[in-house]
């Protein structure tokens, strides 16, 4: 039976590149799966029976085992998240990117931190920004979607990959995505100035095809992010650069918040973990630690 993957769905019907002859059909799914509770989704890789009248018609029979499962935006088999934030127009917002880069360890994606706009920026604040992720272990990439710069380095990273784009509203996403390919012709929206909030104007949600190998999503912008479930004291092996530090505090199960002999408090003191990155950590720890037993 011929395996493709969802590009993606439209009320009941799926569009499923057939691996092997690259060709798009339209799919029902079967009704077992409804029936199990497992709907498809767009990236899911499946099994499928082509219709013995239309060549661009079949019916989904099966779904492979998933490897990730991302709820927003809902897509399965995502390997690697990139979250973009804009330098100016919105004002770069470091808490939620670190929410969203808690989200992606914790589904266990891979994370490129992506700063827009940079044309914008006449004192090259991007560097400083730029210097927190690099040294907490990410790769960073400097964009402009306006003038071009960046683009190829974005364009290799994504090379082969199935990604998804996260980030607040207006940032640039679906025009960072244009610059990579002009082809993919999605909307993007002007910020509406009064409140310097962007309007959302990416909708739906769809695989795009890049032409040097691998998918990109798109992904409609938010304001908030709901903070992982990662227990409180698992929190820290989230953070990549406290790793070095924490086999080095005296206190097995430090929390890392007020112990005598954090060896990460005192890299934060001394510079070595930016204090910014442990701000989030201080307040994703204590929200998670006054989760109730039962909300759990
Ligand atoms: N100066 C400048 N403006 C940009 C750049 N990239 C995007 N913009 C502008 O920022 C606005 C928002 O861009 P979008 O691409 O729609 O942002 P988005 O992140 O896709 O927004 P949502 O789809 O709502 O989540 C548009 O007016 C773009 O023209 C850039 O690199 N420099
Ligand atoms: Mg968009
Ligand atoms: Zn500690």
């Amino acid at each position: 039976m011929p395996r493709g993957i969802i590009l993606k769905g439209i009320g009941s019907f799926y569009y499923v590149k057939i691996q092997e002859t690259n060709t798009v059909i339209e799919c029902r799914a079967r009704g077992r799966f409804r029936k199990d509770s497992i709907i498809p989704m767009v990236g899911d890789h499946v099994e499928v029976k082509l219709s013995e009248h239309d060549a661009l018609k079949g019916s989904i029979e099966a779904i492979l085992p998933r490897v990730t499962c991302l709820v927003r935006p809902p897509v399965a088999n995502v390997d690697q998240v990139v979250t973009v934030l804009s330098i100016r127009s919105p004002e770069p917002n470091l808490l939620l990117l670190d929410k969203i880069i808690l989200a992606a360890e914790f589904e266990g994606l891979d994370v490129v931190v992506c700063f827009n706009k940079i044309d914008l920026d006449e004192n090259r604040s991007y560097e400083k920004l730029s210097q927190i992720y690099l040294s907490a272990g990410y790769d960073v990439i400097c964009a402009s979607a306006r003038n071009g710069e960046g683009i190829e380095q974005l364009r290799d990273s994504l090379k082969d990959k199935v990604t998804a784009f996260a980030g607040p509203s207006g940032v640039g996403k679906s025009s960072l995505l244009n610059a990579v390919d002009p082809r993919f012709s999605l909307k993007t929206g002007e910020i509406s100035k009064k409140i310097e909030r962007g309007k959302h104007t990416t909708r739906h949600v769809e695989l795009l095809q890049l032409k040097e190998g691998g998918y990109v999503v798109d992904t409609p912008g938010f304001s908030s992010f709901e903070l992982a479930a990662v227990p409180a004291k698992e929190m820290d092996r989230f953070f990549r650069e406290f790793g070095e530090y924490i086999p080095l505090c005296r206190f097995r199960g430090c929390s890392h918040t007020s112990e005598p002999g954090c060896a990460v408090i005192d890299a934060v003191e001394q510079g070595k973990i930016f204090s910014s990155r442990y701000q989030s950590y201080l307040q994703f720890y204590s929200q998670r630690k006054n989760v109730k037993e039962w909300e759990k």
